[in-house]
């Protein structure tokens, strides 16, 4: 028998979702950082077994939203789990008790009636025994499919949470060629990765209001190498002297460090030209946002 569906990954800002995703795909899909709000948009990973094809979303946190970016992301939330065979909802160990944001979460997952499992992450944080307390909490507010702690940095636990996803799934066929792996093309990986490089490169208050934008890329003739020209837009001009930084050090940093792994996906040497452009409020401008997200 042939199980197949569509599983969304959802949960507070910061839980690890990404990171989850990453491990179950064994790839680098989407990029983690330790400040809350890295993931934007709705990102699918897709995983191939013998007698299963599960497609995973990684999904935005849930938050309130503080601006039209905000609006967006809350959106893209909503439609990833539109339709859904199963929810996994991310807690994480060392939170205590279910907190404002969780009973939120929790009532949205009430709504949708769709088969949940709550994951309890970042077990390595913290004592097993300590996280009773949490699914005592929370057992006796919904009835979870099943409980499954994990630590999707050190990859423990993903074996026994794929096999729960597989054993809930319908029989159904392959809606994937079964070469692919996510959704997302070579250029917005590019962008993300850029991006990902600035949030955990940059200072707090500045890498919220960043977007990137591959400008243009083009393969030399009969060479294996890459011309990529990259725009960092940020939201001041004052943000755009931290992101050049003295003498160009910082967007040179920020410029290595995305070049390494853009080489690495590519598999080719890569030209990586940064430039970096005041956009501003575009996070709550419909237009630019737009512009930017195409
Ligand atoms: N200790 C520990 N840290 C983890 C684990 N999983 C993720 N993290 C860290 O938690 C932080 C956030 O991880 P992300 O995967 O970006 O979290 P997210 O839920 O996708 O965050 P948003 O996209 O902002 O909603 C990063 O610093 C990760 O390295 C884990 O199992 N254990
Ligand atoms: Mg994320």
């Amino acid at each position: 028998m042939f199980k197949s569906g569509f599983v969304a990954i959802v949960g507070r800002p910061n839980v690890g979702k990404s990171t989850l995703i990453n491990a179950i795909s064994g790839q680098k899909i989407a990029i983690v950082s330790n400040k809350p709000q890295t993931t934007r948009t709705a990102i699918k990973g897709i995983i191939n077994r013998e007698n299963a094809q599960i497609i995973f979303t990684d999904t935005p946190g849930i938050h309130k939203p503080q601006n039209k970016l905000g609006e967006k992301m809350e959106e893209t939330i909503n439609e990833a789990v539109n339709e859904v065979d199963i929810i996994l909802y991310l807690i994480e160990a060392t939170d205590k008790g279910i907190g404002l944001a969780n009973e939120y979460i929790l009532n949205k997952v009430k709504e949708h009636k769709v088969k949940t499992i709550l994951v309890i992450n970042k077990v390595d944080a913290i004592k097993k025994e300590s996280i009773l307390e949490l699914i005592k909490l929370y057992s006796e507010r919904h009835d979870f499919e099943a409980i499954i702690p994990i630590s999707a940095l050190n990859n423990d636990g993903i074996d026994i949470l794929l096999d729960k996803v597989i054993e809930l799934l319908p029989e159904g066929p392959a809606y994937y060629d079964t070469t692919e792996w996510t959704d997302q093309t070579e250029k917005q990986i590019i962008e993300e990765t850029v991006r990902e490089k600035a949030l955990r490169t940059l200072d707090d208050e500045v890498p919220h209001g960043i977007a990137v934008e591959v400008v243009s890329m083009k393969k030399r003739e009969n060479r294996e190498l890459y011309d990529i020209d990259v725009t960092i837009y940020c939201e001041k001009k004052t943000h755009k002297g931290i992101i050049i930084g003295k003498d160009g050090a910082m967007l040179k940093n920020i410029g290595e460090k995305a070049r390494k792994d853009i080489e690495e996906m590519l598999g080719c040497k890569v030209n990586l030209q940064l430039w970096v452009k005041v956009k501003e409020d575009w996070r709550d401008n419909e237009n630019k946002l737009r512009q930017i997200f195409h």
